[in-house]
């Protein structure tokens, strides 16, 4: 790894873990009405990050939970593309986090720096929509698709078989002539994977650096939190932190959190402790 990433207009160093927050734009409206009030609830959720100290955003508007329905592309811009355009000078290098190409397309246009695919840019047309751009991408496992990912995953050898994956995808992207710099990897925690097989990828993550590409993790109140300590979605606070840190001790690159100001909090202490980024 070249210690930086190339994400659009920024170049971001990566000599310390770097937080990534959150910004959904949530589904269901009737109205425009409440389509503008969604729009500023996500675009002021997004200033708040940026203060409590995000190093990137990554904005949202598909729901990828398992089991969710899928967005209509219109329904997915209009949702997407004016947070995008409100917050193209925030400062921050802001990521969109979609599988279609229209939207990545649309997202470049409207000042993104960084497409973010749980797809890994497999779906036609998504790796020809970002590769003569100047974004980072963030290529992420997944097996089978949101609908149906949970149903009883099997893996021989998980980390082998993410690793593969994602190693292939990396080298598809730069046949398409995207630089090396410009990639990030991603496990796709929930993806796809028993609870059993992200705690393997948890601690094996580091031999996910293939071909040395910085790692995204994903970890923020999910189930494998709530699967080992019990507590609801609202409750993981403390559960996502330790498994932040764990991932950061293990080489992750970029920390996508709901909480940015306890995870900045943490990996503060984290990096006094181990010296990093000193
Ligand atoms: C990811 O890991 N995840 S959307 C279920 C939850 C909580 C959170 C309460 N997009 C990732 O955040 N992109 C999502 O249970 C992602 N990596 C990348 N690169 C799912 C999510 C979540 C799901």
């Amino acid at each position: 790894m070249s210690g930086h990433l190339e994400c659009g207009r920024y170049c971001l160093s990566l000599r310390r873990p770097l937080v990534m927050g959150i910004v959904n734009v949530t589904p269901d409206s009737f109205s425009d009405g409440a389509q503008h009030f969604r729009a500023d609830e996500a675009i002021a959720h997004a200033q708040r990050l940026i203060d409590e100290g995000a190093d990137i955003l990554d904005v949202g508007g598909e729901s990828t939970r398992p089991g969710a329905q899928a967005v209509p592309v219109d329904e997915e811009l209009r949702r997407v593309v004016p947070v995008i355009q409100a917050l193209r000078d925030c400062g921050v290098p802001l990521s969109v986090d979609t599988c279609k190409p229209a939207v990545m397309s649309a997202a470049l246009e409207a000042g993104a720096d960084m497409i973010n695919d749980i797809m890994g840019f497999g779906t036609p047309g998504a790796a020809e929509a970002v590769a003569g751009a100047a974004c980072a991408l963030c290529v992420m496992h997944m097996r089978g698709e949101p609908r149906t990912m949970q149903d009883a995953p099997v893996y021989a050898d998980v980390v082998r078989e993410v690793g593969d994956y994602l190693a292939a995808r990396a080298r598809a992207l730069r046949e398409l002539g995207v630089a090396p710099g410009r990639i990030v990897l991603d496990p796709g925690f929930g993806f796809g994977k028993t609870i059993a097989h992200n705690y393997t990828l948890l601690a094996h993550l580091r031999e996910l650096r293939a071909g040395d590409y910085p790692l995204l993790l994903g970890v923020s109140r999910k189930s494998m939190i709530g699967a080992v300590t019990g507590r609801s979605a609202d409750r993981r606070l403390g559960g996502s932190i330790a498994a932040a840190l764990a991932g950061a001790a293990r080489g992750a690159s970029i920390l996508r959190v709901h909480d940015v100001a306890d995870t900045v909090d943490a990996l503060k202490i984290w990096a006094k402790v181990e010296g990093v980024g000193a």
